[in-house]
C-alpha cells in the first residue's frame, strides 16, 4: 500500500533477547491487520521473517526481517532484528532505522544481558519503547514481580497501561486501565471484546490506574498541578499526556500478550498507532556536510531535502538489496542520488516495501518508510545517501570487533579464488564478518562475533556459492622475539665445479621493546661488503625472520645490524649474501635467548552478580589477570586480560556457566612472552603442523 499521510507512518522495531518471542509476536500482529492470511510460525519453519534455510533449521533469527501492516488507516513498518549476541551488529543497525519499538519481555521480567545491551542501545538511539509482556499464556509471574525486576535491571520509568487477567493456560484478557474495561480474548487474531471489569482483578486495575494517572500527571505541569488539588483528569487528557510522554522517552507503557496464541494483539496494535511517534514526531538528525565538514541537521519532513541510510545489505534471487530508511524528504523510484559516504552518483531504481521475501514496489517514499533497491553500483551498509544539490551525511555506523577466527581448510586449492569472492559478497551483508590471511602458512582466515555465527557463514558459502570448506581449530597468531644481545658470523662458501658462492657476514641482533617490529641497521665501513649486496644481506634477514626460530613463528621486536663481513670479486652475488644473511641472524638468533610470544586480549564479561565468583575463578584458571569489576545495574561487567590461547572456545563455557546469561566481548590488546613450562607443548605442536603441512604439500 502507498504511503499518503507521513502522521500514520510507524517505523517499529522488536526488540530483545534471542527468545523472547519478538517474531512470534511479529507474526501475530501480521495475522491480526490482515497482511497475512495464516499465522507463521518460528516452530514449522513458516514465519515470514525468518525465511532463509539457515534461520528454519535452527529456528532463530539471524538476519533482520522486514513486513509492513495496515492498522487503522495507519502503515506499521515491522522491523524484526536478531537478539542472540552473535548476531547483535544487525540489530543495532536495524535499530539506526526505527523511530520506535515494542520491547519483548516474559512474564517474571528476567532478562538476558542482550536484552539489557539493546534497550541501552535504544536509549542512545532515544527511541520511545511500549513493553510488550509476551508468553503469558505459558510462562509465571505476576504484574509486580515483571516490573520490579525490569525498574531494577533497566532503570527506565515503566507503567503498565493494562493489567492481565488470569496468568498461564487461564490467561484471558487484560483490563485497560485508560477506559477501565475488561478486553477478553477472541479467537486467534488478536480480537477482543470488551465487558466490566472481573472481581478478581478489580482491586489490581484501581491500583494501577491510580499509578498511570500520578506517572502521567508527573510528566506535564498543567496535570500536576490538578493532580495534586484532586481535580479531575479526563480519559482524553490522560491519553493525551500519555503519548507525549511516551515519544519523549519518559515513559514506557506496559501491555500483556501472547504472540504465539494470538492473544491480544489487537490492543497491541492500538497502542502503536495511538502512542509511538509517526516519522513527524521525531527530533532531527545530526550529521554533517561531507564538503565543508560542518554540523547539520535534516528534519523528518517531507519537505526537506532527501537523506536516507543504508542499514542493511542482503542478497535476494533478484541480486544485491539495499535497504535504507529514509531519513528526511521525500524520493521517487528512478532517481539519481548522491552517496554522500563515498561522494559518488548512484541511480535509484524501482523502490520496493519488504513483505518478508517478498519485494513490493512502491513510487515514491517519504521520511520513516523502509525501502529496498536493487542492484547499486557502489554503495554500502552504512553509506548515506542524499540529495544531488543538498549535501548531508550521517555519521559512520558503529564498528563491531571480530572476537574469534578460525582458518579455512579448503576441499581443493583451485577453490581459493572462488572462496574470497563469496567471502566478499557475504561480507557485504554481514558487517561482523572479517576475512584475513594466516601470516604463518596463508590460510584464509575467517573472523566473527562467535563459533555459532562463523559457522552460520560456512553454511551459506555453501548453499548460496557451493562452496565447501570446513573449519579448522581457531589459531593463535603466535610470534617469537629475542631477550638478549648477540652477536654472530654467517658465511657461505661454496665451491661445485665452475663458479663458486660466496658471501659472508657479521651480524648483531638486540631486542627492541614491544610492538617496534624490525629494524635494520647497516654498520658497514670501508667497503667490507660492497654496498649492492646490503639490500641482499637484508632480503635473507628479513626471509629468516619470517620463518622464526623456535616454531616457526614470526620473529618480531629485534634490531639487525650488518656490522663487518668480507666478499669474493668473482664468485659474490645477490643470492649469496642473501643465504649468507639468513645463516648470520640464525647464528645470532640462537645465542640471544629467543623466546615465544602471545597474543593477550582484553575481555569484558558482563554477567548476572550472582555468577560472579565462578567467572572470575575462571578467568583466573585462564591465566587471566582481573583488570576490574563493575556493577552496572544487576550486572557485573569483569574486565580482565587473558591469553587468547585460553579464551578461544569461552562462548559455550561461559553459556553453561551462567545458563546463557553472560555475554562477553573482546579485542587484541598486546603480545607478552609465553610462561616457561607451556613453550615445549607450542613448540612440539608447530613442528607437526609444519611436517603434516610439509606432506601435504607432496
Ligand atoms: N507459549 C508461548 N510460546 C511462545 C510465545 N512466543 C514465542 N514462543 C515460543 O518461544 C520460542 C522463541 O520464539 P521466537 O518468536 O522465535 O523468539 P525471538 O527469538 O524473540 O524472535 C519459540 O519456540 C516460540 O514458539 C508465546 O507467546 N507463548
Ligand atoms: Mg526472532
Amino acid at each position: 500500500m502507498a504511503v499518503d499521510d507521513i502522521r500514520r507512518i510507524r517505523t517499529v522495531g522488536l526488540l530483545a533477547e534471542g527468545g523472547a518471542g519478538k517474531t512470534s509476536l511479529g507474526e501475530a500482529m501480521l495475522y491480526a491487520a490482515g497482511a497475512t492470511t495464516r499465522q507463521g510460525r518460528v516452530e514449522d519453519g513458516s514465519s515470514v521473517f525468518d525465511f532463509e534455510p539457515e534461520e528454519i533449521r535452527r529456528k532463530i533469527t539471524l538476519s533482520t526481517g522486514f513486513h509492513s501492516l495496515t492498522w487503522k488507516r495507519h502503515h506499521v513498518f515491522v522491523v524484526d532484528p536478531p537478539g542472540y549476541a552473535n548476531f547483535l551488529a544487525d540489530t543495532r543497525y536495524a535499530m539506526e532505522a526505527l523511530g520506535s519499538a515494542v520491547f519483548v519481555a516474559s512474564p517474571n521480567g528476567h532478562l538476558k544481558v542482550e536484552s539489557e545491551r539493546i534497550w541501552g542501545w535504544a536509549n542512545d538511539l532515544n527511541l520511545p519503547r511500549l513493553v510488550c509482556i509476551s508468553r503469558a499464556d505459558r510462562e509465571e509471574g505476576t504484574l509486580a514481580q515483571a516490573l520490579a525486576e525490569m525498574t531494577r535491571v533497566l532503570e527506565a520509568k515503566l507503567v503498565p497501561i493494562q493489567v492481565p487477567i488470569g496468568s498461564q493456560a487461564n490467561f484471558r484478557g487484560v483490563v485497560d486501565l485508560l477506559t477501565m474495561k475488561a478486553l477478553l480474548f477472541q479467537g486467534d487474531n488478536g480480537a477482543v471484546q470488551e465487558q466490566d471489569i472481573p472481581a478478581e482483578v478489580q482491586g489490581d486495575a484501581d491500583e494501577y490506574r491510580e499509578k498511570l494517572v500520578e506517572a502521567v500527571a508527573e510528566t506535564n505541569d498543567d496535570l500536576l498541578a490538578r493532580y495534586l488539588e484532586g481535580g479531575e483528569i479526563s480519559t482524553q487528557e490522560l491519553r493525551q499526556g500519555l503519548r507525549e510522554a511516551v515519544v519523549a522517552s519518559s515513559l514506557f507503557p506496559v501491555v500483556y500478550v501472547s504472540g504465539l496464541r494470538g492473544a491480544g494483539i489487537q490492543p497491541l496494535l492500538d497502542a502503536i498507532v495511538e502512542y509511538l511517534p509517526s516519522p513527524v514526531d521525531r527530533p532531527a538528525v545530526a550529521g554533517t556536510n561531507p564538503k565543508t565538514h560542518e554540523a547539520a541537521e535534516r528534519k523528518p519532513d517531507p519537505a526537506a531535502p532527501f537523506s536516507a541510510r543504508i542499514f542493511k545489505t542482503l542478497e535476494s534471487p533478484t541480486g544485491k538489496l539495499s535497504v535504507f530508511v529514509v531519513t528526511s524528504g521525500k524520493v521517487d523510484s528512478d532517481t539519481v542520488v548522491h552517496n554522500a559516504t563515498r561522494d559518488t552518483k548512484e541511480r535509484l531504481g524501482q523502490l520496493f516495501h519488504m513483505d518478508g521475501k517478498k519485494q513490493v514496489p512502491v513510487t515514491s517514499a517519504m521520511a520513516g518508510e523502509v525501502i529496498a533497491v536493487t542492484k547499486l553500483k557502489d554503495t554500502h551498509t552504512g553509506d548515506t545517501l542524499c540529495d544531488e544539490k543538498a549535501l548531508f551525511v550521517l555519521p559512520p555506523l558503529m564498528e563491531f570487533a571480530p572476537v574469534i577466527s578460525f582458518a579455512l581448510g579448503l576441499k581443493s586449492r583451485g577453490d581459493e579464488e572462488k572462496i574470497m569472492s563469496s567471502l566478499h559478497r557475504l561480507g557485504e551483508e554481514d558487517a561482523a564478518l572479517k576475512v584475513g590471511r594466516d601470516t604463518q602458512n596463508n590460510d584464509i582466515l575467517l573472523s566473527g562475533a562467535g563459533q555459532l555465527h562463523v559457522e552460520v557463514i560456512v553454511e551459506k558459502l555453501k548453499r548460496r556459492y557451493g562452496v565447501d570448506v570446513e573449519l579448522k581449530a581457531p589459531k593463535v597468531p603466535y610470534r617469537e622475539t629475542i631477550t638478549a644481545k648477540a652477536d654472530a658470523q654467517g658465511r657461505l662458501k661454496k665451491q661445485t665445479g665452475g663458479r663458486g658462492q660466496f658471501g659472508d657476514t657479521w651480524i648483531r641482533i638486540e631486542p627492541l621493546p614491544r610492538g617496534k617490529g624490525f629494524e635494520f641497521v647497516d654498520e658497514i665501513k670501508g667497503g667490507a661488503i660492497p654496498r649492492q649486496y646490503i639490500p641482499s644481506v637484508e632480503k635473507g634477514v628479513i626471509q629468516a625472520l619470517a620463518r622464526g626460530f623456535l616454531a616457526g613463528y614470526p620473529m618480531v621486536d629485534v634490531r639487525v645490524a650488518l656490522y663487518d663481513g668480507s666478499y669474493h670479486d668473482v664468485d659474490s652475488s645477490d643470492l649469496a649474501f642473501q643465504i649468507a644473511g639468513s645463516y648470520g641472524v640464525q647464528n645470532a638468533i640462537e645465542k640471544a635467548r629467543p623466546v615465544l610470544l602471545e597474543p593477550v586480549m582484553v575481555i569484558e564479561v558482563a554477567v548476572p552478580e550472582e555468577n560472579i565468583g565462578d567467572i572470575t575463578g575462571d578467568l583466573n584458571r585462564r591465566r587471566g589477570r582481573l583488570l576490574s569489576v563493575e556493577a552496572k545495574g544487576h550486572t557485573e561487567i569483569i574486565k580482565a586480560a587473558v591469553p587468547m590461547s585460553e579464551i578461544l572456545t569461552y562462548a559455550p563455557d561461559l553459556r553453561s556457566m551462567t545458563s546463557g546469561r553472560g555475554t562477553f566481548q573482546m579485542e587484541f590488546s598486546h603480545y607478552e612472552e609465553v610462561p616457561h613450562h607451556l613453550v615445549e607443548k607450542i613448540v612440539q605442536e608447530a613442528k607437526q603442523a609444519q611436517a603434516e603441512h610439509g606432506h601435504a604439500a607432496h
